[in-house]
Parts: structure tokens; C-alpha cells; sequence
């Protein structure tokens, strides 16, 4: 059993590489295309996500993809499954398990991720499909307040519990908590919150007996919330960021693999570089990022197949630029070469 998760962090994690998160729900997608002018319909959605991964080359910087369902059983352009696309590119088909968040009762402002019954049903087919990791995201919102300890400890425990079922099933779980940039905290509650949501998730991993190995952490990186007037610099970023990771994220974990959260694709991937540059580190610090690395594609697309070879040029290049941080190997002066 260990052996497939092990093959499959091995490919998940190469130096380098990093994840491309195109797993947005059915509300998310339809807000993307909204802003572009794009109908959320099955056949854009499947134009649009078909698109990203035939990008020729993206597999020099990208190791995974995660999915949503609806696209796991959907064919690319030229035929294929999408799964077959992805092996083909050398990119290895993940997908998104959990089935969303709500609020969490008594708990006002806080949010509980839902998707644990049938959970294990489910996997097994998308497993038959060809998705070999999996993902789960938990959401905590920040004020003075918030995210309640209940929160807290209820999103470790699903997180936790999420992922022995994948990997009792050999599927690679990525455990994603993600505190929201969302409001005007400052960077240190940031990192006050992060800290304790990371404690407690990685307590309930140790109780229901999952391998640290055989797992990848999705966190936000530690910034000041969007709306707070001081906001902070890579250098900033990076050192709460590795401050918080370093008291709470065992050694074992193999691959720390951040959300881009809001931020700019420019700052998401200065913010990655800055990380690096601080290397070296126990955990192979990159990305799975969804709108940074989608955004500019997207803007180039607009919903036209003419501009397909466009959209897969800008998204190389975003794709680029986060594999040269990765390295601490990127700077600012790359955003303008072609
Ligand atoms: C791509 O969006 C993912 C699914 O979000 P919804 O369930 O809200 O539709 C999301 O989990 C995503 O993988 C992470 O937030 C990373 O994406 P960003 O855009 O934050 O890098």
C-alpha cells in the first residue's frame, strides 16, 4: 500500500514543480467567467479546463493537477479523458473530495467543510478514473474573535479524518486550511490564528494515524488581512510565514504546497521566492495556486478558442515564474520578458 503513495508524492513533489488548483466549484467557476464575460455552461468549463493542461510544456513546471468531478469525466479536445491528457503531459490528475463549507452551528462567522459521508465510495471511483491525490479545503475567517476554538478543532478533526480515508484507499490526501486574507487583521493575528488552526490540525493527523509522509500541506501564507492599511512585504511574508511553519509542521511532511488566497499572481510568486531564498528547509516549499496562476490565461482567453494559444502562453509563463521561485531563483525584472 505505501508503495503507490509513495510513487505519488515522489511525482508530486520534484524540484521545481508545483501544483495547478483548478478545482473551483460550480458558484466559484461561475464568478471567474463572470468577470470575463464567459457563461458558466459544461462545454466552457470543459474548454477552459481542457485548455489549461493540453498547454504544451506545462509539465516542466507543474507536477499535478487538481480537478473538480464534473471535469474528471470529461474528454479534452482531442478525445481523451482529461485524466489521459494529464498523464500525458506528465502531470499527475488529483481531485478536489470535499463538498464545500457552510456555516458552523452556534458558531456565528464560522465555517465547517462538509463531505465525509461516502466519502471513501467516492474516492474509489474517482480513483477508477485515474485521480491518484486528492484535496480538502477548510476555511477559518479572521477578526478578534474569530476563527472560535470549536471551529478550529472541528476543521482539524474533518481534515484529519479526510485523510486516512485517502490514504487508507493509497490516494496521496492534501490537506488544505485555509485562513481567509479576508477583513483588516493585521499580519500578527494572522500568524496568531494560523498557528493555533496548524497545531490543531496536525494533532488530529497524529490521533487517526496518518502518515505525514504520505501527505501534502495546502496553508495560506501568513499576511495581514486585504483591508488592513499596513500590508507586508515579501521579506515580511516570509519570515512569519516560516516562523509559524517551523513551530508547527513536523519534518516528515515532504511538501508544503501554498494557496495564492487573493494575492496578486506577481505577489504570490514573490512572496514563494522570498520563502525560498530562506531555504534551505525540511519541507520542499511550492505552490498550488489557482487564481495566480490562472488569472492572466483567463484574461488572455475571454471565452474565444482563437485565443486559446494565448491563454496557454500566459499561463507557461505564470507557470514559469512560480517554478523559478521554488528555486528562490525568481525577481521581478522576469515579469516583463516575453
Ligand atoms: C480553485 O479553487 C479551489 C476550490 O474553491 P471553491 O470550493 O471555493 O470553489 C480552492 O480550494 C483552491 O484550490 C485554493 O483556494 C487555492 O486557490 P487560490 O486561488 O486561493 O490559489
Amino acid at each position: 500500500m505505501t508503495t503507490e503513495l509513495r510513487a505519488t508524492v515522489h511525482e508530486l513533489v520534484q524540484k521545481g514543480k508545483g501544483i495547478l488548483a483548478a478545482d473551483e466549484s460550480g458558484p466559484t467557476i461561475a464568478k471567474r467567467f463572470k468577470a470575463i464575460g464567459v457563461e458558466s455552461t459544461e462545454e466552457n468549463r470543459r474548454a477552459w479546463r481542457s485548455l489549461l493542461l493540453a498547454t504544451p510544456g506545462l509539465g516542466q513546471y507543474v507536477s499535478g493537477i487538481i480537478l473538480y468531478e464534473e471535469t474528471l469525466g470529461q474528454r479534452a479536445d482531442g478525445g481523451d479523458p482529461v485524466p489521459q491528457l494529464a498523464a500525458r503531459q506528465g502531470i499527475v490528475p488529483g481531485i478536489k473530495v470535499d463538498a464545500g463549507k457552510g456555516p458552523l452551528a452556534l458558531a456565528p462567522g464560522d465555517e465547517i467543510t462538509h463531505g465525509l459521508d461516502g466519502l471513501a465510495q467516492r474516492l474509489e471511483g474517482y480513483k477508477q478514473q485515474g485521480a491518484r491525490f486528492a484535496k480538502w479545503r477548510a476555511v477559518y475567517n479572521v477578526s478578534g474573535t474569530l476563527p472560535s476554538r470549536a471551529a478550529i478543532v472541528a476543521n482539524a478533526e474533518a481534515l484529519a479524518r479526510y485523510a486516512a480515508v485517502c490514504q487508507s484507499l493509497d490516494v496521496v490526501p492534501i490537506v488544505e486550511p485555509e485562513v481567509l486574507i479576508d477583513g483588516d487583521h493585521t499580519q500578527a493575528r494572522c500568524a496568531e490564528v494560523t498557528e493555533d488552526v496548524l497545531h490543531e490540525v496536525f494533532a488530529a493527523l497524529y490521533r487517526y494515524g496518518v502518515a505525514l509522509e504520505h501527505m501534502l500541506l495546502k496553508p495560506s501564507m501568513v499576511v495581514p488581512g486585504k483591508a488592513q492599511a499596513r500590508q507586508a512585504t515579501p521579506a515580511e511574508v516570509a519570515e512569519q510565514t516560516l516562523q509559524v511553519l517551523r513551530r508547527t509542521v513536523p519534518a516528515a511532511v515532504p511538501g508544503i504546497n501554498f494557496l495564492s488566497g487573493g494575492q496578486s499572481p506577481a505577489e504570490a510568486t514573490a512572496n514563494l521566492d522570498a520563502l525560498n531564498r530562506r531555504g534551505p528547509h525540511p519541507w520542499q516549499l511550492s505552490f498550488s495556486y489557482g487564481r495566480a496562476l490562472q488569472e492572466p490565461a483567463m484574461q488572455a482567453w475571454r471565452g474565444q478558442a482563437a485565443n486559446a494559444q494565448l491563454a496557454q502562453k500566459a499561463l507557461l509563463q505564470r507557470a514559469k515564474l512560480n517554478s523559478a521561485a521554488t528555486l528562490g531563483e525568481y525577481s521581478a525584472s522576469m515579469e516583463a520578458a516575453d
